[in-house]
């Protein structure tokens, strides 16, 4: 996803001050992060002063999984507690391990000029890459019900949605309509397209395909099945109802005035 939906345009911007533009934004309460020793954010954190930066380990330089901003069971009855604890250590820790791996594997074959396997890795790289910063940025996009999550936009973010969609109900409508209707496994995020300004709704199918790159990502929904499927089966549309009363809205208006 770094190369997806990336948040800057600045060309100088490398890996790691990407990730901390993605991850930033409710990263003031990822203690156990700074408790680890992970390093901090730079100009390019979405909250003013920085924060620690989940994520990425500057030491071992490998990618780590981010602590959530909250308890696994802080999204009840929403998200319960054994979903998120399933998807946040196995499915995104996954993801973590599968970019790791695909990383180190590109230098295999940099150090043996063999690239027979090209094709796999690269894929892998985008794959797992597009998994952990979508899954980090989905934990951050979050937050309990009434402390933080719910309710609705404000301030620039919420005059934009009003005129690119006409209400805030006509964007719920459009937006759960189209994580709805994702074929398999994918997301569907709220972005800002940055020639024209506008919001725009998009699908993303896997964890990278369909966002163009550039798109800065405001909002997501994760709707592959691991994602509800213990509480809500095969009833998609009511855990995307039920997202809305767990958005972090503050932070997605933060995203977009960044
Ligand atoms: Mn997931």
């Amino acid at each position: 996803m770094p190369e997806n939906i990336g948040l800057s345009d600045t060309p100088s911007m490398n890996r790691r001050s990407v990730i901390a533009a993605l991850t930033l934004g409710a990263a003031a309460g990822t203690a156990s992060c700074a408790a680890s020793g992970r390093r901090t954010g730079g100009p390019d954190a979405l909250i003013p002063g920085g924060g620690p930066v989940p994520g990425f380990d500057e030491a071992s330089g490998k990618f780590i999984l981010p602590a959530l901003p909250y308890d696994v069971a802080a999204l009840e009855p929403h998200i319960d507690a054994q979903t998120m604890t399933i998807h946040h250590t196995r499915h995104h820790q996954g993801y973590v391990d599968g970019l790791n791996r695909a990383i180190t594997e590109l230098a295999h074959a940099r150090d043996r000029a063999d690239f027979a396997l090209i094709k796999h890795w690269s894929r892998e790289v985008s794959f797992h890459g597009g998994g952990h910063l979508n899954h980090t940025l989905f934990w951050l996009g979050m937050a309990p019900a009434g402390r933080g999550g719910g309710g609705q936009p404000e301030g620039a973010l919420a005059r934009a949605i009003d005129r690119d969609f006409g209400s805030f109900d006509r964007f719920k409508a459009h937006f759960a309509a189209a994580a709805n209707a994702v074929e398999g496994g994918g997301w569907a995020w709220l972005t800002h397209e940055p020639a024209s300004g506008q919001l725009l709704i998009v699908q993303m199918e896997k964890q990278q395909d369909m966002v163009p790159p550039g798109w800065k990502p405001i909002l997501g929904i994760d709707v592959w099945e691991h994602a509800y499927y213990l509480k809500y089966q095969n009833r998609r549309a009511e855990y995307i109802s039920a997202f809305f009363n767990i958005i972090n809205w503050q932070r997605a208006g933060a995203i977009f005035s960044e």
